[in-house]
């Protein structure tokens, strides 16, 4: 338990927060390699989902921004399109055949042809965008606050927000989105932990330890944080990567006991 109370305080702490209670009741797990993949050490990850059996990822950073179909087994990129300056690329997810990617500040969405990753159009939306995922019929949106949005794939416009809390205290800084299961999981920005967030309540039930991800790349630098869950809901697989590491890796949540 007390481990549990340490990971929660590392988790609200860049917040300037008092630590949380410590009767934590939030189940924890830790991420363990199945598989290790390359990956392109340049790709500053803010997006990654697979979409009919197909990898494709999303990068950062002005000038080295794109949205890019990926061999996993290889780690070879396979088709890119260039996210131009003066964007900042974000995150990303598939939309009935179509890629939709974000932007960092430039409130722009872009829509992308899955198969040729032709420029199809845009949108426009307010604030940041930070990371995105589907579940089947909308979009959830984050943007570095603790809120989550909801969007209708076809305006971009906002269906509902959604405050995400830990034991009720809000939790920023969520980042790279993936669906699976009816939750949402979600990144948390620097720091070495994935939540799962319960999208009717925004509670987060469930903190995943993704530090021996993160050592196992061998990823040292403080920007290389673990950033990119994939759902393979075809085959019930869970990927995950970060920023500029050379190892995308299949992973297993093990549940860890309290007080483990
Ligand atoms: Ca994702």
């Amino acid at each position: 338990m007390k481990r549990l109370a340490a990971l929660l305080l590392v988790l609200v702490a860049p917040l300037g927060a008092q630590p949380p209670a410590t009767e934590a009741s939030i189940p924890l797990e830790v991420a363990v390699p199945v598989q290790r993949f390359p990956h392109d050490p340049r790709a500053f990850t803010q997006g990654l989902f697979i979409d009919r059996g197909e990898l494709f990822e999303s990068t950062g950073q002005i000038g080295r921004s794109s949205v890019r179909k990926v061999d996993l087994a290889s780690g070879k990129v396979l088709k890119s399109a260039a996210i131009p300056p003066p964007y900042f690329g974000e995150g990303a997810a598939p939309w009935q055949g179509q890629v939709i990617s974000l932007t960092w500040q430039n409130g722009t969405a872009f829509r992308w042809d899955r198969t040729s990753l032709k420029r199809k159009g845009s949108f426009k939306y307010s604030g940041e965008g930070w990371g995105l995922t589907s579940n089947g019929s909308e979009l959830v949106l984050s943007d570095g606050t603790e809120q989550l949005r909801f969007l209708d794939p076809k305006s971009f416009k906002v269906k509902r927000t959604l405050k995400v809390t830990v034991q009720g205290r809000p939790l920023k800084f969520l980042n790279e989105l993936e669906w699976v299961g009816g939750q949402v999981l979600a990144n948390v920005w620097m720091t070495q932990f994935a939540v799962r967030i319960d999208p009717a309540s925004g509670k987060v039930v469930g903190v995943i330890d993704l530090s021996r991800l993160r050592s196992e790349a061998g990823a040292a630098g403080s920007d290389q944080v673990a950033n990119g869950i994939a759902y393979d809901a075809r085959t019930g697989k869970l990927y995950m990567t970060g920023k500029e590491w050379p190892a995308l890796f299949e992973v297993r949540l093990d549940p860890v006991k309290p007080g483990g």
